[in-house]
């Protein structure tokens, strides 16, 4: 059979686990049959890998990703060393042989969020497993998960953001007083507080005064080693879609509103507690605008694939300021991302098949690299 085998990868320990399984199913739901089967591989809150039976058509419900007795990757699973031979990973020397007796995977699609799975240690394991994956690479993956690498790459690109402080819990211990004359006299408040590692939205508060800001530090603290604190913005939320590699696209730009603006906007699409207004109400030369500093930021981390850019307009000059890229941004069809490519003329499933593509041309790039093994 010469369909494209898929392996996806989804759950994990962190917060996000059911939005993993949600998406996960979303995109199964999505993929081509005749071009595409899906190798599962699931991750247990425990963080145990289980690997089930290939899909080869449509699945209707989440119980079924749970892949409840039939798993091969049980017990012992967890690490990586049990991996290579999970993915039948092909080895450099025998590749596209089946080295291991296992089935061969031609490409990963993980869809994890957090520390482990989107900060490049997932993207890491499957460059040595030498196998083709979708989305940014280890740089990208890193750089996009660390607030405070990711902004000094934005400001290296003259890229305008927020004004912020960082500082490690050591620095913190040595010399609070510092930092916080620092930070009233720089940013001022109301000012937010944030573990600089983004994995998770857990750690993060606002803080209106000098009490607030150090139980804000001491809480960001408990959750990371380096935190971040930003000034104020108030503006509207300007978001952009990138996809490629060395030559990405950028999608027509969107907005979130807030739901206590709700009734202010012809939002069209609704999830939970925004909206998202697509394409974004603002003038045409500020579209072209948004997007070319999206593309820039998107090259500052080295993406590959795809990214999300989230920009404020701000209120006071209507300058855009980046706030964050998202190497793994929301997934499912009535997310911001692929919503914003349905209205660039691009659908879930193309999508799917050109993320695929994308992955598959990176890992052929990445072979014309020389390798030195003798030395
Ligand atoms: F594989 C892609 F395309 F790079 C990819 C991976 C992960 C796209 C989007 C995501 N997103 C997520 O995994 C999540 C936001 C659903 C976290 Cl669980």
């Amino acid at each position: 059979n010469n369909k494209l085998k898929v392996g996806l990868v989804y759950g994990g320990k962190s917060g996000e686990h059911d939005v993993s399984l949600q998406t996960a199913l979303a995109v199964i739901q999505a993929f081509d049959f005749e071009k595409y089967e899906i190798k599962p591989f699931y991750i247990t809150k425990q963080g145990e890998w289980v690997s089930g039976k290939r899909i080869t058509e449509r699945i209707a419900t989440k119980e079924q990703l749970l892949l409840q007795g039939e798993g091969v990757g049980e017990g012992g699973g967890s690490s990586a060393v049990a991996l290579a031979p999970i993915f039948g990973a092909q080895s450099l020397a025998e590749s596209q042989a089946d080295a291991t007796g296992g089935e061969r995977i031609d490409v990963i699609f993980p869809l994890l969020h957090g520390t482990f799975g989107e900060d490049g240690t997932i993207q890491g394991l499957m460059e040595m497993a030498n196998i083709p994956y979708v989305g940014a690479g280890v740089l990208a993956s890193a750089a996009g998960m660390d607030k405070v690498i990711m902004k000094k790459l934005f400001a290296e690109a003259g890229l305008a953001q927020c004004m912020y402080r960082y500082f490690t819990r050591h620095q913190w211990k040595k010399d609070a007083s510092f930092y916080i004359t620092e930070i009233e006299v720089t940013l001022g408040y109301p000012c937010f507080v944030k573990p600089a590692n983004l994995g998770s939205s857990v750690g993060i508060s606002k803080a209106k005064n000098r009490e607030e800001l150090i139980a804000a530090i001491e809480e960001a603290l408990r959750f990371d080693r380096k935190i971040i604190v930003e000034e104020l913005v108030e503006g509207r939320e300007i978001e952009v879609a990138i996809l490629g590699n060395d030559e990405p696209m950028a999608s027509v730009p969107g907005e979130v509103v807030s739901s206590s603006d709700f009734y202010d906007y012809r939002a069209k699409y609704v999830d939970g507690k925004s909206a998202m207004v697509i394409p974004a109400d603002i003038p045409e030369g500020r579209k072209e605008e948004v997007r070319e500093l999206a593309l820039r930021a998107f090259e500052a981390i080295d993406g590959s694939g795809l990214s999300r850019v989230d920009f404020f307009m701000r209120e006071h000059d209507g300058r855009f300021l980046i706030n964050e890229i998202n190497t793994m941004p929301g997934f499912t069809p009535y997310s911001m991302y692929p919503l914003l490519w349905k209205e660039s003329g691009k659908n879930y499933q193309e999508l799917l098949d050109d993320l695929i593509r994308l992955a598959m041309e990176r890992y052929n790039e990445k072979q014309q690299n020389q390798y030195v093994f003798d030395i």
